[in-house]
C-alpha cells in the first residue's frame, strides 16, 4: 500500500471549494489537507502524495463537528488532537476551522481531516456548504444545556437536507464530567439516538472520556467501508461502540 503524508499547519476556509491541499493540518481558513483529493474527498491508497508535515497515511476522510454554539466542539477536537483541555473563557468559533490527525487502524493509516464548525446561527450558511463533502458527522449536544439537546432534532433535519445520504453519523452528549450541572440524563440521549438509529455516547473534552473512542470508531467505519473485501462482513459501528464502552466500564479516556 502506498503511503501519503499529512499536511501540517493551519488551513481554514470560508469556502468548501477552496482546496484543502497544500496547507497545514490545523487552521483557520479553509485550505486543508495535503494530498490531491477526488471530488468526494476520499484520498485513496493508489494516489500517493507528500505534503509539508511528515506523517504518512493511506487513506483520508473528512469528519465534521456540528451542534449548537458552546456544546464543546472545539474543545473536543483540541482534546483529541493535542490531549489538552481549553479551560477558561469561551472563544466561539468563527466560520470553520480544521485539523488533521492520522490514526492507525489495523495497520492502515487513516487520516481524519476534522472540520470544526461554528455553532452560531449566523454562520449556518457557511457550514451548510461543507456538509456534502463530509464522510462523517459528529453531532454534539451539551448535557448541561437542555436547549442544545432539544435542538438535536433540528440538526438532524439539517443533516438530512445537506449531507450525503450515507454519511456516518454519531450523537455525542458532551460535558459528561459536569455532574452537578447536568440537566440531560444519559438515558435521554440513548433514547433519542435509538429513535433516529444513530450510535451514541457521552463524552468529556475536559476529562477525555470517550474522546478517542468517538473518533476511532468513526475512522474504523470509514476505513472498513472504503477498503472492505467483497466477502468481508459489514463493520457494525454501533456494536463496536457499545462493546468498547462496556469493556472500558463505559468511561474511557
Ligand atoms: N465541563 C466541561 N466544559 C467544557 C467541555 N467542553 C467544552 N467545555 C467548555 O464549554 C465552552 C464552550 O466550548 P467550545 O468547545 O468552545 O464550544 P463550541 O461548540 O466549539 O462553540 P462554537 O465554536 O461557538 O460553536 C468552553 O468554555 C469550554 O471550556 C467539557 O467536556 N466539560
Ligand atoms: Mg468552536
Amino acid at each position: 500500500m502506498s503511503r501519503k503524508k499529512t499536511v501540517k499547519g493551519k488551513g481554514s476556509s470560508k469556502s468548501p471549494t477552496s482546496s484543502p491541499n497544500n496547507s497545514k493540518d490545523t487552521g483557520k481558513s479553509g485550505r486543508g489537507i495535503g494530498a490531491a483529493a477526488p471530488s468526494n474527498g476520499v484520498v485513496y491508497p493508489s494516489r500517493p502524495s507528500l505534503s509539508n508535515s511528515g506523517e504518512f497515511y493511506d487513506i483520508a476522510f473528512k469528519v465534521m463537528l456540528v451542534g449548537d454554539s458552546g456544546v464543546g466542539k472545539t474543545c473536543l477536537l483540541v482534546r483529541f488532537k493535542d490531549g489538552a483541555f481549553l479551560a477558561g473563557s469561551f472563544i466561539s468559533t468563527v466560520g470553520i476551522d480544521f485539523r488533521n490527525k492520522v490514526l492507525n487502524i489495523d495497520a492502515v493509516k487513516v487520516k481524519l481531516q476534522i472540520w470544526d464548525t461554528a455553532g452560531q446561527e449566523r454562520f449556518r450558511s457557511v457550514t451548510h456548504a461543507y456538509y456534502r463533502d463530509a464522510h462523517a458527522l459528529l453531532l454534539l449536544y451539551d448535557v448541561t444545556n437542555k436547549a442544545s439537546f432539544d435542538n438535536i432534532k433540528a440538526w438532524l433535519t439539517e443533516i438530512h437536507e445537506y449531507a450525503q445520504q450515507d454519511v456516518v453519523l454519531m450523537l455525542l452528549g458532551n460535558k459528561a464530567d459536569a455532574t452537578h450541572e447536568r440537566v440531560v440524563k444519559r438515558e435521554e440521549g440513548e433514547k433519542l439516538a435509538k429513535e433516529f438509529g444513530v450510535p451514541f455516547m457521552e463524552t468529556s473534552a475536559k476529562s477525555g472520556l470517550n474522546v478517542e473512542l468517538a473518533f476511532t470508531a468513526v475512522a474504523r467505519e470509514l476505513k472498513h467501508r472504503s477498503l472492505k473485501e467483497p466477502d468481508e462482513p459489514k463493520f457494525q459501528l454501533e456494536d463496536y461502540v457499545n462493546k468498547e464502552m462496556k469493556s472500558a466500564g463505559c468511561c474511557r479516556t
